[in-house]
């Protein structure tokens, strides 16, 4: 297939790009490379150094023979999304391309509103290129579990059967999302599913729950083909956070007290669920949601198995405040069948995996930065005070 990856110089899109065109679809990476601006203004670094996008093509290339092309440009641009597309004609789009930190979203006024800005007119702009010039190419959109928050009921994929005064409807799942940056992607779900019915779209909205892990069969070939990863407070997500901290002699950050569960997967079954979407594709009209994640863990019980396989002594940080506004202790049951139903082979996590982790910050751990840990994002506050953030140049894609 011909399949256009938006956001493939990020975290997930990159070794995606690289999966996709391993199994020999033609691939078109699509990005503004404004995650490298976010590090730029945060003042951080990935822990693995990362390839300029144009050296990281020319790597595949010359190690696989297949090319992989590249459009750099913004989404919220329509001119230039309508312009990728006509020329592209792909039969599929697997979009990846938006802000995704949450404490990043809760920063300020300024940086919620870039974030929604950004995610949610850049979607808008995708989908009314798709309708315009081809309604048959199947959307695969990332979108994240926090749509849905953590009622106290059993959590379904996408849409939940109601009986009310005596009536019965399927009606979408109800969202109660925790950060600007989740309600961005609740935004991005209504529009999609409207687009779907109104125009006949096909839409797969893969509700992917927390990433952990750097190595993928294909970015493990060269440092080259590397993908980032990142263990700051704003950007880092919890277990490779734990993870670095493991390594470094932190003591591990749990919010509050930690009974926050939420789903987690592999990075390399990030690659094999989107691929399934792709290939399995949707129905014309039809607006599915996956929800892609593997296993749940609560963040003590993610804390407690780093602590645990860590061949150093490790300590939990005691009574560190929650920045977050969550629910501390919940019900968490969340259907995750779908993808399952298609073929998914999960790589659990196990002390193999973790202990995978911590070789890979242990070589490069002289990058690790420990003032970068500590949470500088209150969610309490609507305008924290960034320690960490240095004034760049490069943050002028927030003047919205
Ligand atoms: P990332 O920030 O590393 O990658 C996103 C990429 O999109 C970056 O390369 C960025 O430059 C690009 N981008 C952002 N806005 C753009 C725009 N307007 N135009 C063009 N390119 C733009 O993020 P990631 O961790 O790879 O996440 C990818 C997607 O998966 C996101 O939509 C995220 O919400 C979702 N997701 C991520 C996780 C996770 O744990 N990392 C979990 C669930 C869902
Ligand atoms: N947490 C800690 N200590 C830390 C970091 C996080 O206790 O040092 C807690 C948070 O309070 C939260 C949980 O761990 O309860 C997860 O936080 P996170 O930063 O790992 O993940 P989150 O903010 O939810 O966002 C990440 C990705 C986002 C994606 C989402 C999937 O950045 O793009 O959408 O995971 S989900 O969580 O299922 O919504």
């Amino acid at each position: 297939m011909k399949i256009l990856v938006l956001g493939g110089d990020g975290y997930l899109g990159w070794p995606t790009a690289l999966h996709l065109s391993g199994r020999g679809h033609d691939i078109t990476v699509v990005d503004n490379l404004v995650r490298r601006a976010y590090d730029r203004e945060m003042g951080v670094e990935s822990l693995v150094p990362i390839a300029t996008l144009g050296d990281r093509v020319r790597k595949w290339e010359e190690i696989s023979g297949h090319a992989v092309k590249v459009q750099v440009g913004d989404l919220t641009d329509a001119a230039f999304i309508y312009a990728v597309v006509a020329e592209c004609e792909p039969e599929a789009i697997v979009h990846f391309g938006e802000q995704r930190s949450a404490p990043y979203s809760m920063i300020d006024r300024e940086h919620a509103v870039y974030t929604q800005v950004n995610n949610v007119v850049g979607t808008l702009n995708l989908m009314y290129a798709i309708a315009e010039t081809d309604p048959s190419i199947h959307l695969v959109k990332l979108g994240t579990m926090g749509e849905y928050g953590y009622p106290n009921i059993d959590i379904e994929e996408g849409f939940i059967e109601i009986t009310h005064k005596g009536r019965t409807d399927v009606l979408p799942y109800p969202k109660q999302p925790g950060s600007f940056y989740h309600l961005s992607k609740v935004h991005d779900s209504a529009n999609m599913m409207f687009a779907c019915r109104v125009w006949g779209l096909r839409a797969t909205d893969l509700n992917q729950g927390i990433v952990y892990g750097q190595s993928t069969i294909e970015t493990d070939l060269d440092p080259v083909l590397a993908t980032r990863f990142d263990y700051d407070a704003v950007f880092g997500t919890v277990l490779n956070r734990f993870c670095v901290q493991a390594v470094t002699g932190h003591p591990l950050t749990v919010y509050g007290a930690g009974g926050q569960t939420r789903g987690m997967l592999h990075i390399r079954d990030t690659l094999a669920c989107v691929t399934l979407a792709l290939e399995n594709p949707a129905e014309r009209s039809e607006f599915r949601v996956f929800n892609q994640f593997t296993e749940s863990f609560s963040v003590r019980q993610m804390a407690e198995m780093v602590q645990r396989v860590c061949p150093t002594p490790v300590d939990i940080a005691e009574g560190l405040n929650n920045p977050r506004v969550e629910h501390e202790e919940h019900y968490f049951h969340a259907a995750n069948t779908k993808l399952r139903d298609l073929g998914l082979q999960p790589h659990l996590l196990d002390d193999g995996v973790i202990t995978g982790m911590m070789e890979l910050v242990e070589r490069h751990r002289g990058r690790v930065d420990l003032n970068a840990i500590a949470p500088t994002v209150e969610w309490r506050s609507s305008s924290s005070i960034l320690k960490t953030a240095s004034p760049s140049s490069d943050a002028s894609f927030l003047a919205v």
